[in-house]
């Protein structure tokens, strides 16, 4: 009997051994474009950081255009979500492309096929929250349309945007519910503070415990200037910039990474190869490429320590970035394994084989 409890006691040793390898065995530097197409991320310096996590149990919601939750790089990490722009979908249509776009870059999964995201095992919650009128310029759906202060305005800057509201409380009500820590991606941005940064106070306000499990991460926007935008520049929202593959503010023809004193990290956001609409993939430039990194890089610091809060892994980014020549990018390059080194390893399980006596209770 003794024989025979102390093998199958060290069998449940070993098979758990090979699940926890299995976890890691997810390589996700070997997937096919990671070496010639992923040049953003690689530049984040992922690799050693994806030894401790990449992500799991850890969820991203991309308040976006939709997210196509068919595409074969993208489908195995999607949630069901919400739309706001037709309110009748849970976010899994993407009429646009942007928003599947940003899932690839947090989550693409480590499949054999095309890339992978910075957080290949995270959960991406898609909420619809901008419409799909001006392509790639997709704008928050405004419902306001009797505000008497504004004459009607085909791109929303002067209205309230409801929908991304109402996307930003949804998703860190899903959090709450689930029990789960969130990071919010918020590729979108406005000149027009409209109230934003009150509705996320009050958000935050009536539900103390979200200061634990959720943050903000919105993008500074493309327009080459130091102007505020919202929600980016609000108190609560950490606002990311872009750099090109040399570490410069990223500038492209007419558009260039916003920048200023309310911008908190900059990450990769030129020609960032990602997942696009039928299963296909392309390259996109701005701050909406470079948002989802550091979205992803706080999940696979979460990952990692399941005692952290999203707001302690946010600084834990923002402490260990590279540092960039040119001003007003926040506190640097994002470096996700220098961030990741600077954690403590969770304390080492006892390896001590276990006692016969304590098998009955195993
Ligand atoms: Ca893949
Ligand atoms: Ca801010």
């Amino acid at each position: 009997m003794f024989m025979k409890g102390s093998t199958l006691c060290s069998g449940l040793i070993v098979l758990g051994l090979l699940l926890s390898n299995e976890v890691y065995a997810a390589e996700p530097t070997t997937e096919p474009d990671y070496a010639t197409r992923q040049q953003g991320l690689q530049q984040t310096n992922p690799v050693a950081a994806w030894q401790r996590g990449q992500g799991k149990d850890v969820v991203v919601a991309v308040l976006d255009t939709g997210v196509q939750s068919s595409h074969p790089d993208l489908n195995g990490n999607l949630l069901l979500g919400y739309d706001y722009v037709d309110n009748q979908s849970d976010g899994s249509v993407d009429p646009n492309g942007h928003g599947t776009h940003i899932a690839g870059i947090i989550a693409a999964l480590v499949n054999g096929v095309g890339i992978t995201g910075i957080a290949p095992q995270a959960e991406i919650l898609p909420v619809r929250v901008l419409n799909d009128v001006k392509g790639s310029e997709a704008m928050a759906y405004c419902e306001d349309y009797n505000d008497p202060e504004t004459a009607p305005n085909p791109n929303c800057s002067k209205r309230t945007m409801l929908s991304t509201i109402k996307g930003i409380q949804s998703a860190a009500l899903y959090a709450l519910t689930k029990n789960k820590r969130m990071v919010i991606n918020a590729s979108f941005g406005s000149p027009a503070e409209n109230g934003y940064c009150a509705a996320i106070d009050k958000l935050f306000s009536d539900h103390p415990e979200l200061e634990n499990s959720v943050i903000i991460v919105a993008a500074a926007m493309n327009e080459n200037t130091s102007a505020e935008r919202y929600p980016a520049a609000c108190s609560r929202v950490f606002a990311v910039a872009a750099v090109d593959e040399n570490d410069a503010r990223w500038t492209e023809g007419p558009r260039a990474s916003n920048f200023g004193s309310w911008v908190s990290i900059a990450a990769p956001g030129k020609q960032v190869y990602s997942t696009w609409l039928e299963g296909a993939y392309r390259s996109q430039s701005g701050t909406s490429m470079a948002t989802p990194f550091v979205a992803g890089a706080v999940a696979v610091l979460l990952s990692a320590d399941p005692s952290l809060s999203p707001k302690q892994a946010m600084q834990y980014l923002l402490d260990n970035t590279d540092p960039l020549s040119d001003s007003g990018l926040g506190a640097g390059r994002l470096n996700l394994s220098k961030a990741m080194s600077a954690i403590p390893a969770p304390p080492v399980a006892p390896t001590a084989p276990v006692a016969p006596s304590n098998f009955s209770i195993q």
